[in-house]
């Protein structure tokens, strides 16, 4: 059985992807969630990843790091995480590792927070850019696909990747085309991801660096995560 390394479901983005992958295609595995140490879990994370940082998937004694690696060690046993048209599988392709290396605006501007609702002081030209940005990716994919997931009918790894997007288009309520809306509607009303938001509003855990840092970019008009 596959284990997954991940950090605290209301922080941490990049371990939501693989997690989602495995939890649509229920694909089994067991998750071991580590918590964050507000800017010192190197060590602790060394532990089991090489790069001290989260997602690390073990299966058997076989280690794969990088949320990218971990999607494509999976596709070799499941074919299933990329679309099956061949177009489409291309385009999932290209998707995924615009995210995985692109969307720098939204990722460093707009900290992943399942539970915290932010009203940003400014949207940046940058951050517009990468809105403006995954309006056209997405709207292209479900337009040349069919829906209603971003590759086709089935979830696969390029919706699991653009997963922690949807989450972002929310706490921070950013301006986006009614098209893309409705998709990230709908990645957020999958059994995955209504199972990791109802995780991550139960954590008591509050990294300070992490809830400074949300301060700082916006008003915060709601946490709806349980209290401390
Ligand atoms: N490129 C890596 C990024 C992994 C990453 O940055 N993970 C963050 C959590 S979302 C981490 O482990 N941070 C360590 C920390 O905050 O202490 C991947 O795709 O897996």
């Amino acid at each position: 059985m596959f284990s997954l390394y991940i950090g605290n479901k209301n922080y941490s983005s990049w371990s939501l992807r693989p997690w989602l992958l495995l939890t649509e295609l229920d694909i089994d595995f067991e998750e071991k969630l580590i918590p964050f140490d507000d800017g010192n879990s190197w060590e602790k994370f060394r532990k089991f990843s090489p790069t001290g940082l989260v997602p690390c998937l073990f299966d058997g004694d076989i280690q794969v790091w990088e949320s990218l690696a971990i999607v494509e060690y999976l596709a070799e046993q499941y074919s299933a995480v990329w679309p099956e048209d061949k177009t489409a599988r291309a385009w999932a392709r290209s998707a995924t590792a615009e995210m995985h290396a692109g969307f720098s605006a939204i990722r460093n501007q707009c900290p992943m927070s399942v539970g915290l609702r932010i009203k940003l002081h400014e949207v940046s030209a940058p951050l517009q850019q990468d809105l403006t940005r995954l309006d056209e990716l997405w709207q292209q994919g479900l337009d040349r696909f069919g829906g209603p997931f971003l590759g086709g009918p089935t979830f696969t790894a390029v919706d699991a990747f653009f997963a922690p997007v949807a989450y972002r288009l929310q706490t921070y309520a950013l301006p986006h085309a009614p098209r893309a809306q409705a998709y990230a509607h709908h990645l957020l009303s999958t059994q995955g991801m209504r199972a990791w938001t109802d995780a991550a509003l139960k954590e008591t855990f509050r990294e300070p660096s992490h809830e400074e840092e949300f301060a700082q970019l916006g008003v915060i008009q709601k946490d709806l995560r349980e209290s401390v």
